[in-house]
């Protein structure tokens, strides 16, 4: 459970670090299933339903970006989405019962590129209301040269920015409208087995890895069960089923709260790596 202090911090700035959320057991089983999609990547040239690849991904110098849904592809992952410690601070932060949204494993390659620019998640997936997180769970120690998320403390209470380029959804703010907000940044790191939160609104980025091991960041999104797609993608049953706190509704709770959607996109694009490349010649994250 969480103190007071820990639930009135994740409401100002609209993040925190837990520590200690998974043990030294659930961490080796994390790693070596881990280990083992990255050995088959090898196998693999393109991206594909399971990875997303780096442009100079080989079979001798695997570079995988992202295993995705990893909770779809391994016992391990899909336990650890619903990890009961886990699930209770998710329930606390969101208040209004808990549903498991979606997954993804985000490696950064040692001294390799997989920067991610600044954005809202919001911006991707806009409900009904905002009670929604994403946690961040480090499978490995994640130091300030590890390409440690990022996140401007308030920003969730703030605008939701443009993240279209040339009429497009892009994934990622513009340079013009961060401005001096970057200077703000707070770079969530901490030992292995800790949790990062970052509610759906706050704005977030992260740099590259220049350290010397891979940075493994399990990434799970919740939401209130009462939060309904703006754009709905709609299988009902499948939809209650990710349910994990509370129980099933059909009566959307509707919030004030500033919308834009990620439309029209770009033809052919998958995740966050191809949404941002078109603007990557104003890149601002390093
Ligand atoms: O992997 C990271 O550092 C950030 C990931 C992220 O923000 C995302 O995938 O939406």
């Amino acid at each position: 459970m969480l103190t007071e202090e820990q639930l009135s911090s994740y409401a100002e700035n609209g993040f925190l670090v837990v520590p200690d959320v998974f043990d030294a057991d659930a961490l080796r089983h994390l790693n070596s299933v881990t280990d083992d999609f990255v050995k088959g990547s090898c196998a693999v040239q393109v991206s594909n339903d399971l990875y997303d690849l780096a442009p100079e991904h080989s079979a001798d110098n695997p570079m995988v970006r992202r295993i995705k849904d990893p909770q779809l592809q391994d016992d391990v992952y899909r336990s650890a989405s619903r990890h009961e410690p886990l699930v209770d601070i998710v329930e606390d932060l969101l208040g209004h019962g808990v549903r498991f949204d979606h997954g993804k494993l985000n490696i950064k390659p040692p001294m390799g590129s997989a920067a991610i620019e600044w954005h809202q998640d919001w911006a991707f997936y806009p409900h009904t209301n905002d009670d929604m997180l994403a946690v961040g769970i480090l499978l490995e120690d994640c130091g300030p040269e590890n390409g440690p998320l990022m996140v401007i403390p308030g920003s969730h209470r703030g605008p939701t920015y443009d993240h279209h380029h040339e009429g497009y959804f892009a994934g990622a703010c513009k340079r013009t409208d961060m401005g001096h907000l970057t200077a703000d940044a707070v770079a969530l790191t901490g030992k292995a087995g800790s949790c990062t939160f970052h509610h759906v609104r706050a704005l977030h980025a992260s740099t590259r890895n220049s350290g010397p091991r891979e940075r493994r960041l399990l990434l799970y999104s919740y939401m209130a069960v009462d939060a309904w797609p703006l754009i709905p993608v709609f299988d009902i049953e499948a939809f209650d089923e990710q349910i994990l706190r509370g129980v099933p509704t059909r009566e959307p709770r509707q919030v004030e709260v500033p919308v834009r959607l990620p439309l029209p996109r770009r033809e052919g694009t998958d995740g966050i790596f191809d949404d941002q490349a078109v603007i990557i010649d104003q890149q601002m994250v390093g």
